[in-house]
């Protein structure tokens, strides 16, 4: 069965819908280069279709849309080429398949936020990492009472990517520095505040409302985002009663004073130093202080490098920034901890963000050779 199933949905007047199915449920949909790869050839063909009204985007099995990148296999990839310990140079990391998965998968992600027809994405369970990526660029975003959303990459050694330094960027008061540094987990209520999501709608909703998207004559109005809107916005008015509150707005004012401080130092401080009554707060503070301090640091910089570009510009930026990643040994210790021999205690690099050598992030910051 291949990875990827894609299929067109029959609708009035021989319009269609172009299905996308993320088929790998036992991996949680998490992306590899073949699925990039299948996923942009498709896309481009129904670009060109006339016959296709729109583009309909989920997630096999009833765990997750799509839980982030195959992180496993760019493990094996780049300890395949070097001894764990050692820094992998520019001319290493260019030939690594680790480098051509993560350029593969901006120019996707890229094609995505500026694609010319709408993209309905059904952003039911796992939304992490490299899912969350791919889900943001589609311009009818769907979330629902089940959706976890979560950029968890600093638990791997890694920083928040694929067009994470556009859309945490563009959340007020620092909160998508909070996410991003801590990879505390948010719902649809979250994602909607925050601009990730602009429908909550019920996960047992899902085939009335795909029915009724077959039903409509899309060669009616000309403006097919504004019909797609309508019909979104009434799905969501029918399920209010079972969405969660926001976390985020709950805990807004707190989150605002730790994130106050105008040094990546002082919100360390503040986050790793404050005691939390609350649950969701606690549990943001352990995953920030089990995380790599490097990953923090480079989180904090390439937030603060990326705050007036374009996503574009935020998509090269971050393919410089993970090569580097690759090269170092950072990340493929974290998803090995993490993912590959699952002990949960990566030996991080540094054990507090002073003890990091301002030569390591000029390093990390500076142009990969050849790129
Ligand atoms: C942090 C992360 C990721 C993670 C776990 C973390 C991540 C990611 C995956 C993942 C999940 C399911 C898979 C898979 C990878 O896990 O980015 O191959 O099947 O993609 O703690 O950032």
């Amino acid at each position: 069965m291949s990875e990827v199933i894609f299929s067109e949905l029959a609708c009035k007047h021989d319009r269609k819908i172009g299905v996308i199915e993320l088929n790998k449920p036992k991996a949680l949909n998490a992306l590899n280069l073949n699925m990039i790869t299948l996923l942009h050839e498709q896309l481009i063909l129904w670009a060109k279709n006339d016959k296709i009204s729109f583009i309909l985007i989920q997630g096999a099995g009833d765990k997750a849309f799509c839980a982030g990148g195959d992180v496993v296999s760019l493990y094996h990839a780049i300890n395949g080429s070097r001894d764990t310990t050692e820094v992998l140079d520019d001319d290493a990391i260019i030939n690594n398949p680790s480098g051509e998965f993560f350029t593969q998968e901006y120019t996707l992600d890229l094609y995505i936020h500026q694609y010319k027809k709408p993209i309905v994405a059904w952003g039911d369970g796992y939304v992490f990492g490299g899912g969350l990526g791919f889900f943001a660029g589609a311009s009818h975003r769907i979330t629902t009472e089940k959706t976890i959303m979560a950029m968890p990459e600093t638990a791997i050694g890694l920083y928040p990517d694929v067009g994470a330094s556009w859309f945490l960027n563009q959340m007020p008061n620092n909160l998508g520095l909070f996410l991003g540094i801590t990879g505390a987990f948010f719902n649809t209520a979250d994602a909607k505040y925050l601009g990730l999501s602009n429908f909550s709608i019920e996960s047992a909703k899902k085939q009335t409302l795909v029915d009724d998207l077959c039903e409509i004559d899309w060669t009616v109005q000309n403006d097919i985002s504004v019909q797609l809107n309508a019909i979104l916005k009434n799905f969501e008015s029918a399920s209010v009663d079972v969405m969660p509150v926001s976390k985020i707005q709950e805990h807004e004012s707190i989150i605002t004073s730790l994130m106050l401080g105008n040094t990546i130092d002082s919100i360390y401080s503040a986050i790793a130093d404050t005691n939390f009554e609350d649950k969701w707060l606690s549990t943001a503070q352990q995953k920030f202080c089990s995380a790599s301090v490097l990953s923090i640091l480079l989180t904090y910089k390439q937030l603060e490098l990326s705050k007036d570009f374009s996503i574009a510009e935020c998509f090269k930026a971050e393919k410089n920034l993970s090569y580097r990643c690759c090269q170092y040994t950072e990340f493929a210790e974290g998803v090995r901890a993490q993912l590959v021999d699952k002990d949960k205690t990566p030996k991080w690099a540094f054990d507090k963000l002073s003890d990091i050598e301002p030569d390591l992030i000029q390093w990390f910051f500076s142009k990969v050779n050849n790129t």
